[in-house]
């Protein structure tokens, strides 16, 4: 059993699509374990982000992501990581394939709808950053 972070971003918040989005986190068998809708200030974001601290985007993207209140989940499943980034699809939405979230309800490379941990480090550092004290506790390691 795995666990990710995923963000409805502003974007799609703003768009309406949290329950569209949700919809197919379940219809896919994800598990939602912590939920919550958040604003984010702008050092939040650059805090979520540090790792693209220096990038060209980086300010950009930091400001898109404390624009608007967004939802974050704690999504748990068998290779949840894995299949929440391909429900996702490509970073750039015009390069996502048909039936992603990002294709669907993306607009740009930085408005893209959706976030999801690249891996399970990358899990472990985004899940504290929202959920430090999960409600659920995460299922015990094999
Ligand atoms: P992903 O893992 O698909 O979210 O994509 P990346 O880790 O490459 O990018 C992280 C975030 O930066 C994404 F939300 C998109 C954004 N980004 C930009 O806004 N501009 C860029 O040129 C590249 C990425």
């Amino acid at each position: 059993m795995e666990r990710t972070l995923a963000i409805i971003k502003p974007d799609a918040v703003e768009r309406g699509a949290v329950g569209a989005i949700i919809q197919r986190i379940e219809t896919d068998g994800l598990r939602i374990r912590e939920m919550r809708l958040v604003r984010l200030s702008k050092e939040d974001a650059a805090g979520f982000y540090a790792v693209h601290r220096g990038k060209p985007f980086f300010d950009s993207l930091t400001d898109f992501m404390s624009s608007g209140p967004i939802v974050v989940l704690a999504l748990e499943a068998p290779d949840v990581i894995r299949r929440w980034r391909r429900m996702m699809g490509a970073t750039d939405p015009a390069k996502a394939e048909r039936g992603t979230l990002r294709r669907e309800f993306g607009w740009s490379v930085e408005t893209n709808a959706t976030h999801g941990s690249d891996a399970p480090e990358t899990a472990a550092f985004e899940l504290d950053y929202f959920f430090p004290k999960p409600e659920i506790p995460a299922p015990a390691k094999a």
